[in-house]
């Protein structure tokens, strides 16, 4: 098939003109109808045009490519098609289309032959006044031709084409609703290519492509096939969530927020925020403990620990730091221990837990809080999380904070050691402003009295600090020291009644123990 016609795909917001953009259309079409529709309005000029100009500039905004506005009949005579056409150059639309009726116009496909046309020399005027307007020379002006939808034959379309043509039109859009190509293709074989012609097949869909490319249209327009899939598909979600009472059954068949957050582009705010954005001066200090070799990534921590596995273009241990330091945390200590020699960035300060083979979290948060006094924030060297949980932190005043997964059934951890803990109250019983504590922690807990898993990650406030290492000194005195976790830590400050504020959130962190979570972690970042 020779590459001469084009394609333009409708398109009727920013999300859409996105979409069409990212498959490799190389224009779009902002169509009256399912701009019209996704307002939830009719297609006969309901919306006001600068309505119309104000969706145009998001999609305008959203993309690099061209946008044919389907500008319906102009919004009114010759005065308002150049207010138009200025109007449209100054959002970067490379061109209108306009057809031959009254305004208030009426979809083509809705009683398309009792339609009055316009006046030929009235709307010829339209024509006139939008060219003499256009600055750009490249703006181009479209003249559609409704003889056919409005019961005229091939003669009254061409003596149209003729006289906008003379008027300075730059293409012939030539409509059809006929379900076969009859109309259009006697209309290119009489016109030639005096100029170029475009059409719409949406009626005579059986066309074959190629049919339309070897008659020798410029361009074939599909005008309303993204808001026809989008309601289809809305129909569908609703209908399920609210039959089901649910959101489970949807949820892996529409796109996940992640892919919403990638088409809005929020990874181009989070860069400028980086440059832009003061940065905060927190006082607050970041523990990461990353000491232990992880056995289970076999071969992968031969010669590394496994805070230095890489995850994309970093390794795990430079997410964690980059959440903490993205968070305004510039002062982060890594406990090292296996293979410490492969930790080295210059940014971070170390602390070496040497005894880390026969020693484990405890005993490297030991050696961390000889050597800092300040506000912290600790947690481990496999964990990764989301910048919004030391948010979380943040917004808690209180002394010792943890934050604390609800979602501990469906944890990828469920077969694994993981900390789990007991609150003053379940997630689901508790009301909005009430403050939790923990009451216990552990691995072993009873299935009963398991409210949530612990991320690892504490908060610690300079008030508090000496009481803690007052506390880690004499627990370190204790035989079985040397095989204690920071859980163990958290149960003797609970059995001292000590308060452990607990936040609880859902997700948004994922403990790297084991190839898979190498995997998972990817799509995590
Ligand atoms: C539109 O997409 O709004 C059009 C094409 O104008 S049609 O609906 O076929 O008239
Ligand atoms: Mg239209």
């Amino acid at each position: 098939m020779s590459s001469n016609l084009e394609f333009l795909l409708e398109s009727h917001n920013g999300i859409s003109a996105k979409i069409a953009e990212e498959v490799g259309f190389k224009g779009l079409w902002a169509s009256g109808l399912a701009i019209s529709a996704q307002y939830g309005v009719r297609d006969s000029n309901e919306a006001s045009w600068t309505q119309v100009l104000e969706n145009i500039e998001f999609m305008s905004d959203a993309i690099n490519i061209p946008i044919m506005l389907d500008g319906d009949t102009g919004y009114g005579n010759f005065n308002n098609v150049r207010r138009l056409v200025k109007k449209l150059e100054q959002r970067d639309i490379a061109a209108v289309c306009i057809e031959d009726k009254l305004y208030p116009k009426t979809n083509s496909f809705i009683d398309g032959d009792k339609q009055e046309l316009a006046d030929i020399d009235e709307f010829c005027s339209r024509i006139k006044a939008g060219k003499d307007a256009q600055i750009d020379d490249d703006f181009s002006i479209i003249t559609r031709i409704e003889a056919f939808i409005a019961g005229w034959g091939l003669s009254e379309a061409l003596r149209r084409a003729e006289a906008y043509h003379r008027a300075g039109s730059d293409a012939i859009l030539i409509h059809s609703a006929k379900s076969d190509p009859s109309e259009i293709l006697a209309f290119k074989k009489e016109w030639g290519n005096t100029s170029p012609v475009i059409v719409v097949p949406t009626k005579y869909y059986t066309t074959p492509t190629q049919v339309l490319d070897e008659a020798g249209f410029s361009i074939a327009i599909w005008a309303n096939h993204m808001i026809r899939s989008s309601i289809k598909a809305m129909q569908e979600s609703a209908k399920q969530i609210y039959e089901s009472s649910s959101i489970l059954t949807v949820e892996g068949e529409i796109a996940p927020v992640k892919e919403v957050f990638r088409l809005q582009g929020v990874s181009e705010l989070k860069e400028a925020e980086e440059n832009y954005l003061p940065k905060k001066e927190i006082a607050t200090e970041a523990i990461i403990l990353a000491a232990s070799r992880g056995e289970a990534m076999g071969s992968l921590t031969d010669n590394q620990p496994k805070a230095m596995i890489p995850l994309k273009d970093k390794s795990i241990l430079e997410h964690i730091s980059d959440t903490y330091r993205n968070h305004g945390i510039n002062k982060i200590h890594v406990v090292r221990g296996y293979k410490k020699e492969s930790i080295n960035f210059p940014e971070l300060n170390y602390i070496d837990n040497d005894d880390h083979e026969t020693t484990s979290e405890l005993s490297s948060f030991h050696k961390a809080i000889d050597q800092i006094s300040g506000d912290i924030v600790c947690s481990f060297g496999d964990v990764l999380f989301k910048p919004y949980l030391l948010q979380l932190l943040d917004e808690c005043e209180d002394d010792l904070v943890i934050v604390v997964d609800t979602q501990w059934k469906d944890s990828v951890n469920r077969d694994r050691a993981a900390d789990y803990v007991n609150c003053s109250q379940p997630h689901s019983r508790a009301n909005y402003g009430d403050s939790i504590f923990l009451e216990s922690a552990g691995e072993n807990l009873g299935e009963d009295s398991i409210h949530g898993e612990w991320m690892g990650i504490i908060k610690i406030s300079s008030a508090i600090f000496p009481t803690v290492r007052k506390e880690v000194e004499s627990l370190s005195k204790l035989e079985n020291f040397d095989s204690m976790k920071m859980h163990h830590l958290l149960e003797h400050l609970c059995r001292l009644k000590q308060p452990i504020r607990v936040v609880y959130t859902t997700g948004n962190w994922l403990d790297v123990d084991t190839l898979e979570d190498v995997i998972r972690a990817n799509n995590f970042l």
